[in-house]
């Protein structure tokens, strides 16, 4: 079915502000510095931004704890920058999606400070209180940014519920005035004329934290359907608002209830199956263990065929997770064809591929000498959780040198000049010393960048429909070095090979016919499917 909405046909750019570009040189990341780059993001040929939680805040998760809804944060700039960014990313047909962190607002917000003032504050329900269990928590929720989930706030001796840090009090959405309060929200952001919302941990809203359920709660769908029914679709134009939920426990079914059109809740959420395949199941983001290609593989194949009703967001990168080339590629002597690699795999994919800010360059993670170098709540909280425990620092720096969310939090590298050109003050977090190597200027100026190919992949979709709207079916399953598929639709279609390592390896494909080489990390000018000897993290993409 032909696709009938703008972000089905569309490629995001994610934007994490405090770390894109600073133009007030305070070493912050700031809106007009946005402004200034907005050419360069519409020479990359994407659709619409993502902008990570501008609001202000106090800044305890870098913006994700929101002290007000619907004013700009100080470090940013202004409301009249944020009118002028959406101003001028129209002028560029550049649409504009906000980041909406409705879990949990800043312990700073009005709602908070009067919530805590006493039990019978006409705002104490907008939050989750509850008295001690023999003297202690009241029962066994931890925070995903380590420690218990309850906090015991002294004035009312009761302990207030925070699944992430401490100054993030979860709201409590049982509570019909916070239900329409975050729809006021809503609504000012869609009057505002922004194209969707990105929305933080939406899964949780139907906590019951008296059962200890929090993700897929029993009321969640419901709470889902109000924010659409009286605030995406506030202006009858709720379709055309695209909306992205994140969600950690989605398998399929799940995704499902969310993003099936019938159920006009979201248009699409972010799952990160792929994105734990380097974890030891069930022991969490810091127990390491490689990737097999083989359960990459399964998981893909099971989002591109098991999931028909619903619509893919598509990523390897977000501001939360280590850098591609880093995790699934090879940032050494393959930087550059592993990171094109990954591009392609992912490109030639059904759904909306999202692309975060540094990905197009092949930035890679970063080492900081010291674990006083990193910035980010997570990885402090949990280094000093291990340390007490006595686990080594070593093992300790090599989880966080792997996982740990600063390695998508250093400046962006737009250039050779000091601190990589993102601000001629004190970066807020250390820029990675591989900025000379790896930078906008530079790859501007090599067509064999990874920056012109993600510029030539984003191009390649919008021109071949079926890369949009085409069915996918798996090729050489089996194998274990190389994933590949086909799209087709009407007759046209597309081969894509990746090998996801460094090894050569012959392959023979004879049923199908090259028409043309649509893309090639190797630069291949002819391709013969009868037998073919794969390079290390060779990647093609074939029109058959
Ligand atoms: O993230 C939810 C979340 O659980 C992950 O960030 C978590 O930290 C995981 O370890 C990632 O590898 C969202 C936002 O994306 C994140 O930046 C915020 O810190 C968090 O919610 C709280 O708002
Ligand atoms: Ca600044």
């Amino acid at each position: 079915m032909k696709n009938t909405v703008w972000w089905k046909n569309a490629v995001i750019y994610q934007i994490y502000p405090r770390s894109f570009m600073d133009s007030n040189n305070d070493g912050i990341g700031d809106l007009q510095g946005i402004i200034s780059k907005l050419d360069y993001i519409k020479w990359l040929g994407v659709d619409a931004i993502w902008l990570c939680p501008v609001y202000k805040s106090p800044n305890d998760d870098n913006g994700y704890d929101i002290s007000d809804y619907t004013d700009i944060m100080d470090e940013f700039g202004t409301m009249q920058d944020m009118d002028q960014l959406l101003e001028e990313a129209k002028k560029r047909d550049i649409k504009i999606i906000m980041d909406m962190v409705f879990n949990h607002s800043s312990d700073e917000h009005k709602w908070f400070i009067e919530s805590r003032k006493s039990k019978d504050n006409p705002y104490r329900d907008y939050y989750i209180w509850r008295d001690p269990v023999d003297g202690k928590e009241p029962n066994e929720l931890g925070s995903v940014f380590s420690g218990s989930a309850w906090q015991y706030d002294e004035t009312t001796g009761q302990y207030y519920l925070h699944m992430f840090s401490k100054r993030q009090p979860d709201l409590n959405w049982e509570n019909a005035k916070v239900r329409n309060k975050i729809v006021d929200v809503v609504k000012f952001w869609v009057n505002k004329g922004v194209s969707g919302f990105r929305l933080d941990m939406i899964e949780l809203l139907g906590k019951v934290p008296d059962e200890m359920i929090t993700a897929n709660g029993p009321k969640l769908h419901d709470y889902i359907k109000q924010l659409y029914s009286e605030g995406f679709n506030c202006n009858g134009k709720g379709d055309e608002i695209v909306t992205v939920g994140e969600c950690w426990a989605a398998d399929t079914k799940e995704a499902l209830k969310y993003t099936d059109p019938e159920n006009k809740e979201l248009s699409m959420v972010f799952q990160f199956e792929h994105s734990a395949l380097d974890e030891i199941p069930g022991k969490g983001k810091w127990a390491l263990k490689p990737m097999e290609l083989g359960e990459l593989k399964k998981v893909i194949n099971k989002w591109q065929l098991d999931y028909e009703k619903g619509w893919n967001a598509l990523f390897w990168d977000n501001h939360d997770l280590p850098r591609i080339v880093s995790r699934f590629g090879n940032d050494k002597e393959y930087r550059i064809e592993s990171a094109k690699m990954l591009a392609l795999y992912l490109y030639g994919l059904k759904g909306t591929p999202f692309l975060y800010q540094g990905e197009e360059l092949g930035m890679t993670n970063v080492k900081f000498p010291s674990i006083d170098d990193y910035k980010d709540i997570e990885i402090i909280n949990m280094y000093n959780e291990k340390i007490a425990e006595g686990v080594d620092e070593k093992e300790i720096m090599k989880s966080i040198y792997a996982k740990g969310r600063d390695n998508a939090r250093t400046p962006m590298q737009w250039s050779d000049e000091t601190n990589a050109g993102f601000t001629k003050g004190t970066p807020w977090l250390k820029v990675n010393e591989n900025y000379k190597e790896i930078n906008v200027e530079k790859e501007m100026k090599d067509d064999n960048s990874v920056l012109h190919f993600y510029q030539k992949l984003i191009r390649i979709r919008k021109n071949v429909l079926c890369i949009r709207e085409g069915n996918y079916l798996p090729v050489l399953n089996e194998d274990k070095d190389i994933a590949a598929y086909t799209r087709n639709i009407d007759g046209q279609g597309i081969l894509v090979i990746a090998n996801f390592h460094n090894g050569t390896k012959k392959i023979s494909l004879p049923e199908y016919e090259v028409k043309k080489i649509l893309a090639s990390n190797y630069n291949r000018f002819d391709f013969d499917l009868k037998a073919v000897d794969i390079q290390p993290y060779e990647a093609i993409m074939l029109e058959i």
